[in-house]
């Protein structure tokens, strides 16, 4: 027979086993219900589709920003105008054989969307302006952001018969 002594530790280690399994499958549910309940409340959705379009989730919010693409071939760049909101993202894909410059007009100082610079490239600010700053090689992409209101023209700095509109609406 087990004493007073023996009974009591065991039936405690008892208690506390089946704690720990009702803390961690109450805990599981609570996680589980988490995931659910975090969209709704978020207040405004993050631009998390500019950087991957492999995540095969559908951006389940009607005003959420778009991200629309442009090919670069021999013909040059497709579509030539191009309408987005502002917010939205455009990348430009080289599916050329030889380097594509995307950059805003004019040629060859590229100061007609807001902010931008040619002499800003290679400084802070080059990642802010509509100008891809250097090559951009076969295969590659440059992408850019329009929070500017108005109709921008754009051209290859590296061939400059060929350019594109891209008109950007509230
Ligand atoms: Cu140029």
């Amino acid at each position: 027979m087990l004493g007073y002594y023996h009974v009591v530790p065991i039936l405690m280690y008892k208690i506390i086993i089946l704690a720990i399994i009702i803390l961690s499958v109450g805990g599981f549910l609570i996680t589980r219900n988490a995931p659910e309940a975090v969209p709704e409340s978020s207040p405004e959705p993050v631009v998390s589709n500019t950087s991957s379009e492999s995540t095969g989730v559908a951006a389940p919010v009607a005003d959420a920003q778009t991200t629309h693409t442009v090919l670069y071939t021999a013909e040059g760049f497709s579509p030539k105008e191009l309408s987005v909101k502002a917010g939205d993202t455009v990348v430009w894909r080289n599916m050329s054989t030889t380097d594509m410059w995307p950059a805003t007009a004019m040629h060859p100082t590229h100061t007609v969307y807001p902010g931008s610079a040619i002499t800003k490239c290679g400084g802070s600010e080059a990642s802010q302006i509509f100008d891809a700053c250097g090559p951009v090689a076969a295969a590659g992409e440059y992408t850019f952001v329009f929070s500017e209101v108005g109709s921008w023209k754009y051209h290859n700095h590296l061939n400059v018969r060929d350019g594109g509109t891209i008109a950007v609406t509230e």
